[in-house]
């Protein structure tokens, strides 16, 4: 299974930024048989971007949906249309959602189940929060989100995003072994729910990744790859992040 790496640019990118996404989707052609690489642009650059970057393996991902495919919800965008603008996934459930927006988890599986009628791939998020973690149960806090947010039916093609809450934007990152008990976790509960499919689902750690620690994260099993913050937003740092995931 190719490893995938995830840019998520965030609040972050004007068109003068159009170049250094265009860097990235030349950068990765080295890496394009083992590596599979996505980037998030805002909303406002996601058409061109794609456009920009038609014929490159890099990929686009929208940062959020609405779980309805159009309606009376003014200033949100649903899958359909992040399909139609080029996007080939969405992240939905991020932290930052979760925090900002108030997302329970209901609301991240319907987001997920709107993605999959559009025919885009749902990064479904999960993680715990600081005050969690230091409760004491981490690994049943995620497993409780991991299932209520990933919807029923067929795994494939959806991929779930680990991102502790607390090492979000943060500079922090939990200690490699924590890591490697959480995916192992995670895995275990992808194949007790959908059986020899759970293997093939893609379990992404994420939360302050960057070239400093790409390397050890990026070799741990059943990390099958990362989402990547401020460290995406350059080409060289992010194609670094890609090239320790090759
Ligand atoms: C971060 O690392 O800050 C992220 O939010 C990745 O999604």
């Amino acid at each position: 299974m190719r490893k995938l790496i995830i840019g998520n640019w965030k609040m972050n990118g004007l068109s003068s930024d159009l170049d250094e996404i265009g860097k990235i989707a030349e950068g990765i052609a080295e890496f394009s048989d083992r590596v599979e690489v996505m980037l998030c642009p805002p909303m406002t650059l996601l058409e061109r971007a794609a456009a920009r970057c038609r014929g490159s393996d890099l990929k686009f991902c929208g940062q959020n949906c609405h779980f309805d495919p159009r309606g009376s919800h003014t200033g949100e965008v649903s899958a359909e249309m992040l399909a139609d603008a080029g996007a080939s996934a969405v992240l939905v459930g991020h932290s930052e959602r979760r925090i900002d927006s108030s997302e329970d988890h209901d609301m991240v599986r319907l987001k997920a189940e709107a993605a999959r009628r559009a025919n885009i791939i749902p990064i479904i998020c999960i993680g715990e929060s600081e005050h969690e973690r230091e409760s004491g149960y981490p690994v049943e806090t995620v497993m409780y989100s991991l299932r209520v947010s990933v919807p029923d039916g067929s795994p494939s093609h959806v991929v779930v995003g680990y991102e502790p809450a607390w090492a979000i934007g943060t500079g922090r990152t939990p200690m490699e072994d924590d890591i490697a008990t959480m995916h192992a976790h995670i895995r275990r509960g992808l194949i007790d729910r959908f059986g020899e499919s759970g293997r093939l689902v893609r379990v992404l750690y994420g939360g302050s990744l960057n070239l400093k620690n790409a390397d050890g994260i990026l070799a741990i099993p059943d990390v099958d790859g990362g989402l990547v913050g401020g460290a995406s937003l350059k080409a060289e740092s992010f194609l670094a992040v890609i090239a320790a995931a090759a």
